[in-house]
């Protein structure tokens, strides 16, 4: 279980008192993040174009030359319309995007002129204007752009490895591709440049969250060459950072493990319950990050929706990924399924965004709860056969209980012996998640006896 349940528990235990409702303290720079929760995640870099994932470099044993000449060479994402992308992420109910800057094969997908960051040769910037015929347009501008003007918050994701840079050769430490440090001094001056790097992004193209991957060979005290980043260049990074954009948002993995950063990541596994501060799950949609032309093994929407639910339920957030072609173009399965989340959310997306978790310590099985002033929402997975729901009752007063699809048609309840029980229709509105919404004066909050 996880230690902040352990916790919790305890304090039940000892105080009989659960902390309920126990909404994170956060920094006023939180807010909009907080209130989002369902953000896209946009893998996309020239691994895209030899379409094995994005650590086809690492899994395929590429050299450094061999991979930069075969595979970087020939990005050319001539069909990626940012506009599609805002179009298709905003009509899901994504109200953040955070696409890949620069992910461990070192690949900048802007021009950059931080000049170590070249190629094997020395020769090029080791950069999507620079290294490919693609040309000088600015696709991560052309995302800005499309999503300022749709209202989505911009972000970007910064791997601190990086294979490519000619401070580091890719290494293997318990199986984990990482990479080894040439020297002290190559350390120094790398971490220097990737700061350099990060104040591009930041004075270039503001993003609203800073999303570090690629820190995990950390040890909390000293570095050797093999583990060079630690949990100190973890906390300078972002001191660094909020000093340059003392408002933007930055994950805890600039050094994972610590605590540091302003939001968890727990990857692909969606919390037993609420950690003790704000968290994002990020998900992909097949098994891939980075587009993988042999992964089909797509989640259904329904999976995806639920699974959203449960982390709203939870006070998480949630990323959802989709990983590009070489082209640029959304592969079909992503579109289909953001189209279709799209529907459910059109009707729903009330219960999530700008919801928070269930008031409850203990989850339905037939689903979860999330509530915001005013409203609690009641997740329906499982639709109960006798046509009655039953909640346990709340402090505050009820003003009515209606379907979300229904909002006219007023549904009769009573209350009794703890429970607030609701008459149902005999059919579910919606095979996904059906939605019941209790309305109440104030934040829904548990009657205590
Ligand atoms: O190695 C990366 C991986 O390619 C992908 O970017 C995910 C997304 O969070 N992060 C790392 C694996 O944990």
């Amino acid at each position: 279980m996880q230690k902040v349940s352990v916790i919790l528990l305890f304090i039940f235990a000892v105080t009989g008192i659960m902390p309920m409702n126990a909404q994170y303290e956060m920094a006023p720079k939180m807010a909009w993040w907080y209130n989002a929760r369902f953000g896209m995640f946009i893998h996309f870099g020239s691994y895209s174009c030899l379409g094995h994932g994005e650590w086809a470099f690492s899994k395929e044993k590429w050299t450094k030359e061999g991979y930069q000449q075969q595979v970087s060479a020939r990005f050319n994402p001539e069909k990626f319309d940012a506009k599609e992308i805002v179009r298709l992420a905003k009509s899901a109910g994504m109200k953040y995007i955070v696409i890949t800057a620069k992910h461990h094969e070192g690949f900048s997908m802007w021009d950059t002129r931080v000049e170590s960051f070249r190629d094997v040769s020395g020769t090029k910037i080791y950069s999507q204007p620079s290294f490919t015929s693609f040309g000088k347009r600015d696709i991560l501008m052309e995302l800005k752009n499309a999503c300022e003007v749709n209202g989505i918050s911009f972000c970007l994701y910064y791997s601190i490895l990086d294979w490519g840079h000619p401070s580091q050769e890719i290494s293997r430490i318990n199986g984990v591709a990482f990479s080894t440090m040439k020297s002290e001094g190559a350390r120094t001056d790398y971490i220097r440049d990737m700061k350099a790097q990060l104040k591009e992004l930041i004075d270039r193209y503001h993003p609203a969250v800073l999303w570090f991957d690629g820190d995990w060979t950390y040890k909390a005290d000293h570095y050797t060459p093999e583990r060079w980043w630690t949990k100190v260049d973890g906390m300078d990074l972002y001191n660094y950072l909020v000093r340059l954009a003392p408002d933007m948002i930055v994950n805890e993995r600039v050094c994972r493990g610590f605590g540091l950063g302003d939001f968890e990541c727990p990857e692909r596994e969606v919390p037993e319950s609420p950690l003790g501060r704000p968290w994002e799950t990020c998900q992909t949609m097949n098994r891939s990050w980075g587009y993988n032309a042999k992964d089909h093994n797509y989640k259904s929407a329904r999976t995806l929706i639920r699974e959203l639910v449960k982390v709203v339920s939870r006070e998480g957030n949630y990323l959802l990924n989709i990983g590009p072609k070489g082209d640029g173009t959304i592969p079909e399965q992503s579109s289909a399924i953001l189209q279709d989340i799209g529907e459910w959310m059109n009707v729903y997306g009330e219960s999530l965004c700008g919801a928070t978790r269930s008031p409850f310590l203990t989850e339905p099985k037939w689903g979860f709860y999330t509530k915001k002033e005013g409203r609690l929402f009641a997740h329906l997975f499982v639709w109960p056969a006798n046509g009655v729901l039953m909640v346990p009752t709340l402090s505050n007063s009820i003003q009515k209980i209606y379907l979300m699809n229904d909002q006219q048609n007023i549904l009769d309840y009573s209350v009794k012996n703890g429970q607030i029980r609701i008459s149902l229709p005999k059919k579910a509105p919606n095979k996904i998640n059906s939605v019941v919404v209790i309305e109440v004066i104030g934040l829904p909050k548990v009657k205590t006896k």
